[in-house]
């Protein structure tokens, strides 16, 4: 299975657009005819541009969202790369060497996993527009974001357990710390579809918007979210995300550690020194 991911276009037709407004860089899942699930070529495209949105030091949020009706409707269920390698090449291998059963767990080492850790390592914060329905890896990708809203009519589907897998894309993980045990069994177990006004009412993600306010109000989020200091934005997301593993102590040491940290750098002083003179702030740090 290859692992070098095609680069990024911006054409019309690239399964992925990328766009930037100000500090804000658009990534738009681009493969509406089906409902934008991802096939290898997606995710090794969305995992380039968020590398670039990464060293991009003029970029201070990203903004994700999809092509049409959905937002992604997970793996490509027909992406013939991921048919087993036997197939693939099936003339250069051993003809004495049988079949293997297709192991979606090397999808998952060489594709899912690095996106999962890229998104949530990016050190900008993330914003997710779901606008339709998110199943699968769709789901758990949009999830994985910093702030997560849904325009009304989207959905949210573990769709899994409906094809015999378990949640993947850190669906097990972020599932049980955002709505609890209870909830996150029936969403993995049922593979219901979990309405959007439900998802904001479970603590599944942050806001459930009109469809027709949602781009403007994640697009608002973001400009926010990128004229604010970044470094501790980020640093935000890691400490809560440390916390859930932390017994109380440990929690407030690590909080004492990131604000040492931060109390020297430029956007603590800026911040500090912008309230007291009654003007606005200007964050720079990284
Ligand atoms: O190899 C592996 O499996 C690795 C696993 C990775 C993790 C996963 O993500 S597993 C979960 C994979 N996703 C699913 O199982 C979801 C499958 N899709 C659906 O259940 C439904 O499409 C939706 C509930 C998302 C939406 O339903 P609906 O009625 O609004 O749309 P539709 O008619 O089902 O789909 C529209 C088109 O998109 C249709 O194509 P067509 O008939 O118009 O040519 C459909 O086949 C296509 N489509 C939808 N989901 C996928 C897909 N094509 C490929 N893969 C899909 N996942």
């Amino acid at each position: 299975m290859s692992t070098t991911p095609t680069p990024p276009s911006t054409a019309e037709d690239s399964p992925l657009l990328i766009s930037t407004e100000g500090a804000v860089r658009v990534l738009t899942l681009n493969r509406p005819q089906a409902l934008n699930a991802f096939t290898t070529g997606l995710l090794g495209q969305l995992r380039i541009a968020l590398d670039e949105a990464a060293h991009d030091e003029a970029v201070r949020a990203v903004l994700i969202t999809g092509a049409g009706r959905a937002f992604c409707a997970g793996q490509d269920l027909s992406d013939p790369h991921i048919k087993p390698e036997f197939d693939e090449h099936a003339g250069d291998v051993d003809p004495q060497r049988k079949p293997k059963a297709k192991d979606i767990g090397n999808l998952l080492d060489h594709y899912y996993i690095p996106l999962a850790l890229r998104l949530r390592s990016m050190p900008v914060p993330t914003v997710c527009a779901v606008n339709g329905v998110a199943a699968g890896a769709g789901a758990n990708f949009a999830l994985g974001c910093d702030l997560v809203l849904a325009g009304q009519s989207a959905s949210f589907i573990q769709a899994f357990s409906k094809i015999g897998l378990v949640p993947d894309c850190g669906g097990t993980w972020l599932l049980t710390r955002l709505v609890g045990r209870a909830r996150a069994m029936q969403l993995a177990l049922l593979g219901d579809k979990l309405p959007a006004a439900d998802a904001q009412a479970w603590g599944l993600i942050a806001r459930c918007v009109a469809d027709a306010e949602l781009q403007s109000e994640a697009m608002a989020t973001a400009q926010k979210l990128a004229k604010m200091p970044t470094r501790a934005l980020v640093q935000t997301r890691q400490a809560l995300d440390a916390s859930m593993d932390l017994e109380f102590e440990d929690a407030l040491k690590l909080e004492a550690k990131l604000q040492s940290q931060l109390g020297y750098a430029h956007d603590y002083l800026e911040g500090a020194a912008a309230f007291l003179s009654k003007r606005a702030p200007v964050f720079k740090d990284r």
